[in-house]
């Protein structure tokens, strides 16, 4: 079994410190750089911030035909059905579907719109595949939020993705206000990483994605960020896009307004940095959660800290 260094200690038993991001942020160099679509400023503000907000990134019409995809698929019953639909912690009301790639053509075509690709081409320097995607559904009054985070901390120890080139785009569907729960970041946090402390038991997802308890940073490490960075929550219509890095710092909070709030969200991960087993030990989380099929990453075990190397899955 080929052994793989783990860079990104976390779930750990003793508390460890955070520390400098050992990768890049912007990967294309040179003429790939220079090649657009992305503006210089843009790059450089994806840099120091580790987010980018594009205003009516898609049409009015375009994005209404996403949502009515989308509320069609939330009142599916035989959808609902399936694992890769989650429900909120309380009721039944659904809170994400995953894989929506697999199951809508259009959102297919969506995660290979050219610009998206040439996006991710500009910032990861390689081709790309879509490791996850979702949409998230936060209904007025009811809808709950998402503790704080990296959502590389996570695809990192569950998922087994090894470094850190990958983003997220999160495809706005309805108006997000200061009052329907927005996505909130933490500008700058892209550059730590921060480990967390817990150990991973089998088949978290169950739990992780209605009520995040694991993966969530200490207290003075948000208050370190925080007042390093703030907190920003981008604002827009529909059709505003959120591009951020896979390892800035978020959560949402609950949605106490009449609004719904719902958007689409595509992960681009590099081809270069495939998925191996998860680094936490655990079985690997389904493909709709995270995509490797395709990757022949049977055989590939992580080196675990203080463990000389891990099986599998353990
Ligand atoms: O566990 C995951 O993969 C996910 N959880 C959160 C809270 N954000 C990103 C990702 O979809
Ligand atoms: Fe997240």
């Amino acid at each position: 079994m080929q052994l793989i260094d783990d860079y990104y200690p976390t779930r750990l038993e003793e508390p460890k410190e955070r520390f400098e991001r050992l990768d890049p942020i912007v990967y294309s160099e040179g003429a790939q750089q220079r090649s657009g679509p992305l503006s210089e400023a843009q790059l450089r503000e994806y840099e120091e911030k580790g987010f980018l907000v594009f205003d009516s990134f898609f049409s009015e019409q375009e994005t209404q035909e996403f949502l009515r995809d989308m509320e069609g698929y939330s009142k599916d019953a035989e959808l609902k059905k399936l694992e890769q639909v989650i429900t909120e912690p309380t009721g039944r009301d659904i809170r994400s579907i995953f894989g929506v790639h697999k199951i809508s053509e259009r959102f297919d075509r969506l995660t290979r719109n050219q610009q998206l690709l040439d996006i991710a081409a500009q910032l990861l320097g390689s081709d790309v595949y879509i490791h996850q995607s979702r949409m998230n559904v936060k209904p007025g009054f009811t809808g709950t939020g998402f503790n704080w985070h990296s959502d590389f901390e996570t695809w990192h120890s569950e998922d087994g993705m090894p470094r850190m080139r990958c983003f997220s785009l999160s495809i706005l569907l309805t108006e997000n206000n200061e009052f329907n729960g927005p996505l909130q970041l933490v500008p700058g946090s892209h550059k730590w990483f921060i480990p967390t402390q817990g150990s991973t038991p089998t088949d978290n997802w169950k739990e992780s994605l209605k009520v995040q308890t694991l993966g969530v940073p200490a207290k003075e490490d948000l208050f370190a960020m925080t007042r390093a960075g703030g907190i920003e929550a981008p604002k827009g219509p529909p059709g505003t896009l959120v591009l951020f890095e896979c390892n800035t710092l978020h959560c949402s909070g609950n949605n106490l307004s009449p609004w719904p709030r719902s958007n689409l969200f595509f992960v681009y991960n590099s081809v270069e940095n495939r998925l191996h087993a998860p680094y936490c030990g655990t079985r690997p989380r389904p493909e709709f959660i995270a995509t490797r099929a395709h990757q022949g990453w049977e055989g590939l075990g992580a080196k675990l800290p203080g463990k000389v190397q891990r099986t599998a899955f353990g």
